[in-house]
């Protein structure tokens, strides 16, 4: 279904308010509920879950440091909205079929807290996973100012519970932040970027079975998900109304499968000033934003002397990328700005000369090179399916590094698209990519370079937390692991391979 676009006003999630806070801790409860709302005025309302009863969920703010403590509560229907593969790892018949738990993207957070997709829970906590320690969780946010998002993360049905919509922005801050004098308020707007399908009747739209139907199944995980339409903070092709000055824009790619090469129609840069893990050291001005599945990037758009105008926010990246579907008409824009509200006061606010200092991490410091490859396989059913490093979830752990110890991972693509790899508790730098000749991994098992090495693009020089490995590329990340040990994962968030084995735990010791 086709739907006329900027129609509709673009929603801004509301900011969750605590149940307790004081000098010393603070205290939410997040209810996940199953909801109607309205994804386009074309549309019948359209069943969705949610938390607190939005979708997206509620904006979670809070201070670098500050010790928060949340209850997320399962009140979901027994019986999923989608339709549940019984055969992918951890959602077989012997689980019930709603389970959930959450994560918190980016976070720094001690292991039983982070959402890990063995400890999932279900309704009343009355039936949990094998790795469940708690039902309040606790965040001691030591991240820096930055744009995380939480979302679920529960084994094999990962793709359908963020589908049918639980995922909400979580935003640190800190004094830092605050002196640079950023657009704040009304003019700061966090925007998630989906793509969904729809049924005629409004409901949202999840393929039963790939495009080649697996016969033994009834339902079947398909090997990426490609929405007809676009929809940004739970709205397809919304507009927003803007004053002719500076704002300031949360970018997240909240989507399964779909990478996102956004730009303006207006020719005009956007000046990125923080990516996934907070502030760079300078800001860049931009005519284009790269964002896979759960990379962020913090931008400031100026829209001074624009009044009147219009500016869309364009995408023009096929899917799976680099070499899938090409954008059409509809998946080709994202949302429109309209400059058509008067300058309510002048805009005192900068686009800051520096931000933070970014001290690079040193090679030298690194005490283990990992060499982890991904490549296309066929699992039992036929279906082709990705590994990381040709190992199930469930084999045992290999990634084991030691508590303080810095790392390079060498995360070796030989499959043909790109995937973003994401790394639970820590950020990362990425140090360079490099081109290989990809027949001789797979027949030798042999790294041969074929091109230099190519250092990150200046919009990836920061801290990340999620880095897209590109095909017939070896890419390099450096990170330190720490402050907490215990068992978290890593993946890749192209959630239809995530849902199918591409996810391992990694375990951080003593
Ligand atoms: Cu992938």
């Amino acid at each position: 279904m086709i739907f006329s676009k900027f129609v509709d006003e673009l929603p801004i999630p509301p900011v969750l308010k605590p149940r307790w806070k004081d000098q010393f801790y603070t205290y939410y409860e997040v209810n996940m509920t199953a909801f109607k709302q309205s994804l386009h005025s074309e549309l019948n309302d359209t069943t969705v879950w949610g938390y607190e009863g939005s979708y997206p969920g509620p904006t979670i703010e809070v201070e670098s440091g500050e010790k928060v403590f949340i209850k997320w509560i399962n009140n979901l229907p027994d019986k999923h909205l989608l339709p549940v593969d019984y055969s992918v790892h951890g959602a077989h018949m012997d689980v019930p079929e709603v389970r959930t738990v959450v994560h918190v993207y980016g976070a720094c957070v001690e292991w039983e807290s982070d959402g890990y997709p063995e400890a999932w829970f279900t309704k009343g906590f009355k039936q949990v996973g094998r790795y469940f320690r708690k039902q309040v969780y606790q965040y001691d946010n030591c991240n820096q100012a930055c744009t995380l998002w939480y979302h679920d993360h529960t084994l094999g049905i990962t793709r359908l519970n963020v589908y049918a919509g639980l995922a909400g922005f979580y935003l640190i801050r800190d004094q830092r932040e605050r002196l640079l004098n950023l657009p704040s308020g009304k003019y700061e707007i966090p925007l998630i970027i989906q793509d969904k399908t729809f049924n005629k009747d409004g409901s949202l739209f999840y393929p039963k079975q790939p495009d080649k139907p697996i016969p033994e199944l009834e339902t079947s995980v398909v090997p990426q998900f490609i929405g007809e339409t676009i929809l940004v903070n739970g709205k397809v092709h919304p507009y927003l109304n803007v004053e002719p000055r500076k704002y300031r824009f949360r970018l997240l790619n909240g989507s399964n499968t779909r990478f996102f090469r956004i730009k303006l129609d207006s020719g005009q840069l956007m000046y990125q000033i923080a990516t996934d893990g907070g502030f760079m050291q300078h800001p860049i001005g931009v005519t284009e934003i790269m964002l896979s599945p759960a990379e962020r990037a913090d931008v400031i758009i100026d829209f001074t002397n624009l009044e009147g105008k219009n500016v869309i926010i364009t995408n023009d990246a096929p899917t799976p990328f680099p070499s899938g579907v090409p954008v059409d008409e509809n998946t080709g824009s994202v949302m429109q700005f309209r400059v058509a509200l008067p300058l309510s006061n002048i805009d005192t606010c900068v686009i800051p000369a520096n931000m933070v200092p970014l001290p690079k991490i040193n090679e030298q410091t690194a005490s283990k090179k990992r060499y982890l490859s991904f490549k296309k396989d066929l699992d039992k059913f036929g279906r082709p399916y990705m590994l990381l490093d040709n190992k199930q979830w469930d084999a045992p752990i290999t990634e084991n590094p030691k508590l303080g110890s810095t790392e390079i991972w060498y995360l070796i693509n030989v499959s043909p698209d790109s995937h973003p790899i994401h790394l639970h508790l820590v950020d990362f730098q990425i140090i360079d990519r490099r081109d290989i000749d990809s027949e001789k991994f797979n027949k030798k098992g042999v790294i041969q370079y074929t091109g230099p090495a190519i250092p990150p693009e200046p919009q990836e020089r920061g801290w990340k937390d999620t880095v897209r490995a590109n095909p017939n590329q070896v890419t390099r990340i450096i990170m330190k692991f720490g402050p907490y040990t215990g068992l978290y994962v890593w993946h890749c968030h192209v959630l239809e391979h995530e849902d199918n084995e591409m996810m391992r735990p990694f375990i951080v010791i003593q």
